[in-house]
């Protein structure tokens, strides 16, 4: 559903490329420990015996250690501690890096898990311009942003490996996590905390932009929902904004103004269907309206079982809320 590949490895923002960096650091310096002690295991191994072995055999007494074997030990004892305060040094550095991006913060955007979707929250000065979407994110490339998080329900964990490391949602608390983007792209993020049958099945796509497209991007979901044009469309408007899927489903502009589930507003211009679950696309959304159940067992969205006529019409209404 990403462009690219998810993984935790990528450093396509300030804190993975942190983590990265800390990572090589760590497989070199444990590297060179481990052949070290594999190079002495071997060396003992090898080692010719000695004619004073045989009398260390005999006489039940330990061969005394050469000066050379003394110096070693030492020379190993030194070079542990050398390994271990250079590791916790690389450490606090990648700690410091990271946290420095808290000092600079420029976005907010307040981010709710639930079983099994993710509530997104774009908040800016001015309460008028806040909007709400679900189970995406954008970022401006180079902008340090804060991403608050809460839980309605479980714990959950929010995870874009491609960006940054772990933080949990927790409910009753508020958690925050701090990224600073540096490639533009598309990244896979998923919860990463078991919270139910559908934990495979909470994913959200994370899309870094510049900040012209980041820009037109908040300018499109702040918009109202287009209204429908077509015959079709309207019965499927008045199917939505009317009967149950109001009930839950907010879309902005309209009469359907529910807060449990996704916004609905700009609904079409998303990657995916059901936080991950399904590819946006008109035969997946017949699928899922037809029948969520089937598609994401477990899930809170009802089976209604619709007419084939409303269900004709309710897609395509859905498929005008770009
Ligand atoms: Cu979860």
């Amino acid at each position: 559903m990403s462009s690219g590949f998810q993984t935790a490895l990528g450093g396509q923002a300030l804190e993975s490329g942190n983590f990265l960096t800390l990572f090589t650091v760590f497989m070199i310096v444990c590297t060179i420990m481990y052949l070290l002690v594999v190079f002495a295991l071997m060396a003992g191994i090898l080692r010719r015996r000695q004619e004073s072995d045989e009398l260390t055999f005999e006489t039940g007494k330990h061969e005394q250690a050469t000066p050379f074997v003394r110096g070693a030990f030492v020379g190993w004892i030194a070079l542990i501690g050398v390994g271990l305060v250079g590791l916790t040094i690389a450490s606090f550095f990648t700690d410091r890096s990271n946290a420095s991006v808290a000092a600079n913060l420029q976005l907010t955007i307040n981010v709710t898990a639930n079983q099994w979707w993710w509530d997104v929250k774009y908040t800016t000065h001015q309460a008028s311009n806040a909007f709400r979407t679900a189970n995406e994110i954008h970022l401006p490339v180079g902008v340090p942003a804060e991403i608050t998080l809460e839980s309605n329900d479980v714990i959950h964990s929010f995870w874009i490996p491609n960006l940054a490391g772990k933080q949990d949602l927790i409910p009753g608390r508020v958690t925050d996590i701090q990224i600073l983007p540096q490639k533009t792209g598309t990244y896979r993020g998923q919860c990463a905390e078991f919270c139910g049958v559908q934990h495979a099945n909470m994913a959200l796509d994370v899309t870094v932009e510049s900040k012209a497209d980041f820009e037109r991007w908040v300018h499109a979901q702040q918009r109202p929902a287009f209204a429908p044009l077509t015959k079709l469309q309207l019965a499927g408007y008045r199917y939505v904004t009317t009967r149950e899927c109001s009930a839950c489903h907010n879309i902005t502009g309209t009469p359907a103004s529910g807060q449990v589930a996704p916004d609905l507003t700009h609904f079409a211009s998303r990657r995916s269907i059901a936080a991950g679950t399904l590819p946006m696309s008109t035969g997946n959304l017949y699928g899922w309206v037809a029948d969520p159940q089937s598609q994401k067992p477990g899930n809170k969205m009802p089976t209604i079982g619709l007419s084939p006529d409303d269900l004709h019409a309710v897609v395509a209404y859905l498929g005008t809320l770009r």
